[in-house]
Protein backbone atom coordinates (compact mmCIF):
# COMPACT_ATOMS: atom_id res chain seq x y z
CA UNK A 1 0.00 0.00 0.00
CA UNK A 2 2.79 2.35 0.30
CA UNK A 3 4.96 1.67 -2.09
CA UNK A 4 1.77 2.29 -4.18
CA UNK A 5 0.80 5.61 -2.69
CA UNK A 6 4.46 6.71 -3.02
CA UNK A 7 4.62 6.05 -6.72
CA UNK A 8 0.98 7.63 -6.86
CA UNK A 9 2.34 10.62 -5.33
CA UNK A 10 5.49 10.60 -7.77
CA UNK A 11 3.31 10.33 -10.96
CA UNK A 12 1.02 13.25 -9.90
CA UNK A 13 4.07 15.51 -9.27
CA UNK A 14 4.96 14.75 -13.14
CA UNK A 15 7.86 12.49 -11.88
CA UNK A 16 6.22 9.57 -13.02
CA UNK A 17 8.18 7.64 -15.84
CA UNK A 18 11.52 8.90 -15.25
CA UNK A 19 11.73 7.66 -11.76
CA UNK A 20 10.14 4.61 -11.64
CA UNK A 21 13.61 1.98 -12.71
CA UNK A 22 15.06 4.20 -9.47
CA UNK A 23 12.33 3.46 -7.27
CA UNK A 24 11.93 -0.35 -8.71
CA UNK A 25 16.04 -0.42 -8.17
CA UNK A 26 15.56 1.19 -4.52
CA UNK A 27 12.13 -1.24 -3.52
CA UNK A 28 14.62 -4.68 -4.01
CA UNK A 29 13.86 -6.19 0.13
CA UNK A 30 16.79 -7.97 1.55
CA UNK A 31 13.88 -11.01 1.50
CA UNK A 32 11.27 -12.19 0.40
CA UNK A 33 8.94 -14.59 2.22
CA UNK A 34 7.78 -17.47 0.67
CA UNK A 35 4.57 -19.03 2.49
CA UNK A 36 3.88 -23.07 2.49
CA UNK A 37 1.57 -25.23 4.28
CA UNK A 38 4.30 -28.45 4.27
CA UNK A 39 7.57 -28.64 4.66
CA UNK A 40 10.20 -29.95 2.98
CA UNK A 41 9.91 -33.48 3.95
CA UNK A 42 7.36 -33.45 1.54
CA UNK A 43 7.46 -32.62 -2.14
CA UNK A 44 5.36 -29.02 -1.82
CA UNK A 45 8.70 -28.58 0.44
CA UNK A 46 11.05 -29.57 -1.52
CA UNK A 47 9.43 -27.68 -4.59
CA UNK A 48 9.82 -24.15 -2.39
CA UNK A 49 13.62 -24.93 -1.53
CA UNK A 50 14.42 -25.40 -5.43
CA UNK A 51 12.44 -22.38 -6.41
CA UNK A 52 14.47 -20.16 -3.76
CA UNK A 53 17.83 -21.53 -5.09
CA UNK A 54 17.29 -21.37 -8.85
CA UNK A 55 16.00 -17.56 -7.97
CA UNK A 56 19.39 -16.83 -5.70
CA UNK A 57 21.49 -18.17 -8.69
CA UNK A 58 19.77 -16.50 -11.95
CA UNK A 59 19.01 -12.83 -9.71
CA UNK A 60 22.66 -13.48 -9.03
CA UNK A 61 21.40 -12.96 -4.81
CA UNK A 62 19.61 -9.91 -5.63
CA UNK A 63 16.43 -12.24 -4.87
CA UNK A 64 16.23 -14.06 -1.49
CA UNK A 65 13.67 -16.10 -0.60
CA UNK A 66 12.99 -17.39 2.84
CA UNK A 67 10.47 -20.54 2.88
CA UNK A 68 8.09 -20.50 5.91
CA UNK A 69 6.40 -23.82 6.14
CA UNK A 70 3.26 -24.60 8.25
CA UNK A 71 1.32 -21.55 6.85
CA UNK A 72 3.32 -19.53 9.81
CA UNK A 73 2.31 -16.25 8.57
CA UNK A 74 -1.34 -16.53 8.55
CA UNK A 75 -0.87 -18.67 12.02
CA UNK A 76 -1.32 -21.90 10.03
CA UNK A 77 -4.83 -20.52 8.89
CA UNK A 78 -4.53 -21.85 5.30
CA UNK A 79 -7.96 -20.47 4.15
CA UNK A 80 -6.31 -16.63 4.75
CA UNK A 81 -3.17 -17.49 3.06
CA UNK A 82 -4.47 -15.90 -0.34
CA UNK A 83 -5.39 -12.69 1.04
CA UNK A 84 -2.38 -12.62 2.74
CA UNK A 85 -0.65 -13.03 -0.54
CA UNK A 86 -2.62 -9.91 -1.72
CA UNK A 87 -2.34 -8.07 0.84
CA UNK A 88 1.73 -8.04 0.84
CA UNK A 89 1.90 -9.73 4.42
CA UNK A 90 3.54 -13.02 2.03
CA UNK A 91 5.40 -11.74 -0.78
CA UNK A 92 5.73 -15.48 -2.56
CA UNK A 93 3.62 -18.73 -2.01
CA UNK A 94 3.30 -22.54 -3.28
CA UNK A 95 -0.39 -22.35 -2.54
CA UNK A 96 -3.41 -25.47 -3.17
CA UNK A 97 -5.93 -25.17 -5.04
CA UNK A 98 -7.94 -25.87 -1.97
CA UNK A 99 -7.01 -23.29 0.49
CA UNK A 100 -7.55 -20.67 -1.88
CA UNK A 101 -10.84 -21.70 -3.23
CA UNK A 102 -12.74 -19.67 -0.10
CA UNK A 103 -11.22 -16.31 -2.25
CA UNK A 104 -11.33 -18.17 -6.23
CA UNK A 105 -13.98 -19.83 -6.16
CA UNK A 106 -13.24 -21.15 -9.57
CA UNK A 107 -10.34 -23.00 -8.57
CA UNK A 108 -13.27 -25.22 -6.93
CA UNK A 109 -12.99 -26.88 -10.09
CA UNK A 110 -10.18 -29.32 -8.99
CA UNK A 111 -12.03 -30.47 -6.12
CA UNK A 112 -15.09 -31.69 -7.23
CA UNK A 113 -15.72 -34.87 -7.28
CA UNK A 114 -14.48 -37.37 -9.76
CA UNK A 115 -13.87 -35.23 -12.32
CA UNK A 116 -10.10 -36.02 -13.03
CA UNK A 117 -9.91 -39.91 -13.21
CA UNK A 118 -5.98 -39.38 -13.81
CA UNK A 119 -2.85 -37.50 -14.07
CA UNK A 120 -3.54 -37.07 -18.06
CA UNK A 121 -6.76 -35.11 -16.58
CA UNK A 122 -4.90 -32.97 -14.94
CA UNK A 123 -2.31 -32.26 -16.99
CA UNK A 124 -4.67 -31.39 -19.69
CA UNK A 125 -6.61 -28.90 -17.05
CA UNK A 126 -3.85 -27.02 -15.71
CA UNK A 127 -1.61 -27.32 -19.10
CA UNK A 128 -4.26 -25.91 -21.05
CA UNK A 129 -7.19 -23.37 -21.18
CA UNK A 130 -8.48 -24.21 -18.40
CA UNK A 131 -5.17 -23.51 -17.17
CA UNK A 132 -4.67 -20.32 -18.51
CA UNK A 133 -8.19 -18.98 -17.69
CA UNK A 134 -7.52 -19.60 -14.26
CA UNK A 135 -4.11 -17.99 -13.91
CA UNK A 136 -6.53 -14.54 -15.99
CA UNK A 137 -8.38 -15.21 -13.11
CA UNK A 138 -5.78 -14.84 -10.09
CA UNK A 139 -4.01 -11.91 -11.85
CA UNK A 140 -7.53 -10.28 -11.67
CA UNK A 141 -7.17 -11.07 -8.32
CA UNK A 142 -3.97 -9.21 -7.82
CA UNK A 143 -1.64 -12.21 -6.99
CA UNK A 144 0.97 -12.91 -9.64
CA UNK A 145 0.51 -16.49 -11.05
CA UNK A 146 4.06 -17.97 -12.62
CA UNK A 147 3.92 -22.06 -12.53
CA UNK A 148 1.92 -25.28 -11.50
CA UNK A 149 2.74 -27.91 -8.73
CA UNK A 150 1.29 -30.64 -7.35
CA UNK A 151 -0.27 -31.82 -4.08
CA UNK A 152 -1.62 -34.83 -5.56
CA UNK A 153 -4.59 -37.28 -5.45
CA UNK A 154 -6.34 -36.90 -2.15
CA UNK A 155 -6.97 -40.19 -0.70
CA UNK A 156 -9.24 -41.34 1.99
CA UNK A 157 -7.67 -42.62 5.43
CA UNK A 158 -9.15 -44.31 8.99
CA UNK A 159 -8.57 -46.13 12.01
CA UNK A 160 -12.13 -47.60 11.63
CA UNK A 161 -12.56 -49.92 8.74
CA UNK A 162 -12.05 -50.86 5.25
CA UNK A 163 -14.29 -48.36 2.71
CA UNK A 164 -15.58 -50.00 -0.18
CA UNK A 165 -18.51 -48.24 -0.39
CA UNK A 166 -20.44 -45.22 0.51
CA UNK A 167 -22.27 -46.81 3.45
CA UNK A 168 -18.74 -47.72 4.88
CA UNK A 169 -18.85 -43.89 5.45
CA UNK A 170 -21.20 -43.41 7.27
CA UNK A 171 -21.15 -41.75 10.91
CA UNK A 172 -17.19 -41.51 10.65
CA UNK A 173 -15.81 -38.27 11.88
CA UNK A 174 -12.98 -36.80 9.20
CA UNK A 175 -11.15 -33.84 9.20
CA UNK A 176 -11.46 -32.05 5.53
CA UNK A 177 -9.58 -28.75 4.03
CA UNK A 178 -10.75 -25.25 3.92
CA UNK A 179 -13.58 -25.53 1.22
CA UNK A 180 -16.87 -25.99 1.96
CA UNK A 181 -17.10 -28.53 -0.88
CA UNK A 182 -15.48 -30.69 1.01
CA UNK A 183 -18.30 -30.57 3.80
CA UNK A 184 -20.67 -31.46 1.37
CA UNK A 185 -19.15 -34.27 -0.13
CA UNK A 186 -18.53 -35.95 2.95
CA UNK A 187 -22.18 -35.20 4.18
CA UNK A 188 -23.15 -36.45 0.82
CA UNK A 189 -21.76 -40.16 2.44
CA UNK A 190 -23.17 -39.76 5.14
CA UNK A 191 -19.78 -39.17 7.40
CA UNK A 192 -19.69 -36.52 9.41
CA UNK A 193 -16.96 -33.85 8.47
CA UNK A 194 -14.88 -31.25 10.46
CA UNK A 195 -12.76 -28.70 8.55
CA UNK A 196 -9.86 -27.75 9.88
CA UNK A 197 -6.32 -26.48 8.81
CA UNK A 198 -3.05 -29.00 8.66
CA UNK A 199 -1.89 -28.38 11.92
CA UNK A 200 -4.88 -29.08 13.66
CA UNK A 201 -5.51 -31.98 11.97
CA UNK A 202 -2.68 -34.18 13.04
CA UNK A 203 -3.29 -33.55 16.92
CA UNK A 204 -7.14 -34.79 16.26
CA UNK A 205 -6.35 -37.47 14.33
CA UNK A 206 -3.17 -38.42 16.81
CA UNK A 207 -6.47 -37.93 19.95
CA UNK A 208 -9.10 -39.99 17.73
CA UNK A 209 -11.01 -36.76 18.00
CA UNK A 210 -11.78 -37.43 14.53
CA UNK A 211 -11.06 -40.79 12.79
CA UNK A 212 -9.48 -39.73 8.98
CA UNK A 213 -8.63 -37.32 6.77
CA UNK A 214 -7.72 -36.79 2.73
CA UNK A 215 -4.52 -36.30 1.38
CA UNK A 216 -2.49 -37.56 -0.93
CA UNK A 217 -0.31 -40.54 -0.55
CA UNK A 218 2.94 -38.28 -0.35
CA UNK A 219 1.44 -36.42 2.42
CA UNK A 220 0.50 -40.10 4.46
CA UNK A 221 4.73 -41.33 4.08
CA UNK A 222 5.93 -37.48 4.84
CA UNK A 223 3.77 -36.86 8.04
CA UNK A 224 3.87 -40.90 8.83
CA UNK A 225 -0.11 -40.97 9.31
CA UNK A 226 0.01 -44.31 10.28
CA UNK A 227 1.52 -43.14 13.46
CA UNK A 228 -1.81 -41.26 14.48
CA UNK A 229 -3.89 -44.84 13.85
CA UNK A 230 -4.44 -44.34 9.97
CA UNK A 231 -4.77 -48.22 9.36
CA UNK A 232 -6.80 -47.80 6.67
CA UNK A 233 -6.37 -45.97 2.73
CA UNK A 234 -8.51 -46.63 0.26
CA UNK A 235 -7.53 -45.25 -3.42
CA UNK A 236 -10.73 -43.15 -4.50
CA UNK A 237 -8.57 -40.71 -6.51
CA UNK A 238 -11.98 -38.64 -5.75
CA UNK A 239 -9.81 -35.25 -6.34
CA UNK A 240 -6.50 -33.71 -7.00
CA UNK A 241 -4.88 -30.53 -5.60
CA UNK A 242 -2.70 -28.66 -8.07
CA UNK A 243 -0.54 -26.02 -6.71
CA UNK A 244 0.38 -22.56 -7.81
CA UNK A 245 3.18 -20.87 -7.68
CA UNK A 246 2.54 -17.01 -7.40
CA UNK A 247 4.26 -13.45 -6.47
CA UNK A 248 2.25 -10.92 -4.53
CA UNK A 249 1.80 -8.05 -7.43
CA UNK A 250 3.45 -4.55 -6.32
CA UNK A 251 6.68 -7.11 -5.17
CA UNK A 252 6.18 -8.38 -8.79
CA UNK A 253 6.26 -5.09 -10.24
CA UNK A 254 9.42 -3.93 -7.93
CA UNK A 255 11.47 -6.42 -10.04
CA UNK A 256 13.60 -5.89 -12.90
CA UNK A 257 11.73 -7.35 -16.44
CA UNK A 258 15.15 -10.13 -16.43
CA UNK A 259 14.64 -10.67 -12.44
CA UNK A 260 10.78 -11.49 -13.42
CA UNK A 261 11.78 -13.54 -16.21
CA UNK A 262 13.97 -15.25 -13.70
CA UNK A 263 11.70 -15.81 -11.02
CA UNK A 264 8.86 -17.04 -13.46
CA UNK A 265 11.32 -19.52 -15.26
CA UNK A 266 12.68 -20.28 -11.77
CA UNK A 267 8.58 -21.34 -10.71
CA UNK A 268 8.25 -23.37 -13.90
CA UNK A 269 10.88 -25.54 -13.48
CA UNK A 270 10.31 -26.19 -9.66
CA UNK A 271 6.91 -26.47 -10.89
CA UNK A 272 7.90 -29.79 -12.77
CA UNK A 273 10.14 -30.88 -10.40
CA UNK A 274 7.28 -30.82 -7.52
CA UNK A 275 4.92 -32.69 -10.10
CA UNK A 276 7.76 -35.47 -10.75
CA UNK A 277 8.46 -35.90 -6.72
CA UNK A 278 4.51 -36.07 -6.29
CA UNK A 279 3.75 -38.72 -8.76
CA UNK A 280 7.05 -40.72 -7.92
CA UNK A 281 6.04 -44.09 -7.16
CA UNK A 282 2.91 -43.96 -7.40
CA UNK A 283 2.55 -45.51 -11.15
CA UNK A 284 1.97 -48.95 -12.80
CA UNK A 285 0.63 -52.01 -11.37
CA UNK A 286 1.88 -51.94 -7.99
CA UNK A 287 3.22 -48.66 -6.95
CA UNK A 288 6.18 -48.98 -5.26
CA UNK A 289 4.33 -45.94 -2.20
CA UNK A 290 1.58 -48.54 -1.71
CA UNK A 291 4.27 -51.23 -1.49
CA UNK A 292 6.13 -48.77 1.40
CA UNK A 293 2.45 -47.98 3.23
CA UNK A 294 1.71 -51.35 3.74
CA UNK A 295 5.11 -52.19 5.02
CA UNK A 296 3.43 -49.44 7.80
CA UNK A 297 1.03 -52.94 8.59
CA UNK A 298 -1.97 -50.66 6.78
CA UNK A 299 -4.58 -52.20 4.64
CA UNK A 300 -4.34 -50.61 0.89
CA UNK A 301 -7.81 -50.98 -1.22
CA UNK A 302 -7.77 -50.14 -4.56
CA UNK A 303 -11.34 -49.67 -5.57
CA UNK A 304 -12.48 -51.89 -8.87
CA UNK A 305 -14.54 -48.96 -11.21
CA UNK A 306 -17.78 -50.39 -10.56
CA UNK A 307 -16.71 -49.30 -6.79
CA UNK A 308 -15.54 -46.15 -7.39
CA UNK A 309 -18.74 -45.20 -9.61
CA UNK A 310 -20.82 -46.13 -6.89
CA UNK A 311 -19.08 -43.02 -4.84
CA UNK A 312 -19.28 -41.49 -8.42
CA UNK A 313 -23.31 -41.33 -8.10
CA UNK A 314 -23.45 -41.01 -4.38
CA UNK A 315 -21.66 -37.22 -4.50
CA UNK A 316 -23.38 -36.50 -8.03
CA UNK A 317 -25.49 -33.79 -6.56
CA UNK A 318 -22.64 -32.42 -5.17
CA UNK A 319 -20.94 -32.19 -8.56
CA UNK A 320 -23.50 -30.10 -9.91
CA UNK A 321 -23.90 -27.82 -7.13
CA UNK A 322 -20.79 -27.00 -7.26
CA UNK A 323 -20.21 -26.56 -10.89
CA UNK A 324 -22.59 -23.63 -10.77
CA UNK A 325 -20.29 -22.19 -7.91
CA UNK A 326 -17.47 -22.89 -9.98
CA UNK A 327 -19.23 -21.60 -13.31
CA UNK A 328 -20.99 -23.97 -15.61
CA UNK A 329 -18.84 -22.58 -18.86
CA UNK A 330 -15.13 -23.12 -17.28
CA UNK A 331 -16.66 -27.04 -16.02
CA UNK A 332 -17.97 -27.43 -19.29
CA UNK A 333 -14.35 -26.79 -20.70
CA UNK A 334 -12.60 -28.70 -18.23
CA UNK A 335 -14.90 -31.45 -19.07
CA UNK A 336 -14.27 -31.51 -22.87
CA UNK A 337 -10.21 -31.05 -21.67
CA UNK A 338 -10.72 -34.06 -19.74
CA UNK A 339 -12.83 -35.99 -21.98
CA UNK A 340 -10.24 -35.16 -24.96
CA UNK A 341 -6.94 -35.80 -23.19
CA UNK A 342 -3.81 -37.99 -24.21
CA UNK A 343 -3.63 -41.12 -22.48
O1 LIG B 1 -4.30 -29.35 4.61
C1 LIG B 1 -4.10 -30.26 3.81
O2 LIG B 1 -4.74 -31.32 3.82
C2 LIG B 1 -3.06 -30.06 2.73
C3 LIG B 1 -1.69 -30.08 3.38
O3 LIG B 1 -3.14 -31.10 1.81
C4 LIG B 1 -3.35 -28.79 2.05
O4 LIG B 1 -2.78 -27.76 2.34
C5 LIG B 1 -4.43 -28.75 1.03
Amino acid sequence: MKRRSLIAALAAAGLGFATQPVLAQGKYQPEYRVSIVVNNAFPWGKAADRWSELVKQRTNGRISMKVYPGTSLVAGDQTREFTAIRQGVIDMAIGSTINWSPQIKQLNLFSLPFLMPDYAAMDALTGGEVGKELFRTIEKAGVVPLGWGENGFREVTNSKRELRKPEDFKGLKFRVVGSPLFLDTFSALGANPTQMSWADAQPALASGAVDGQENPLTVFTAAKLHTVGQKNVTMWGYVADPLIFVVNKEVWESWSKEDQKAVRESAIEAGKYCIQLARDGMTGENPALHKTIEGFGVKVVKLTPQERAEFQKATRSVYDKWAKQVGPDLVKKAEAAVAGRKK
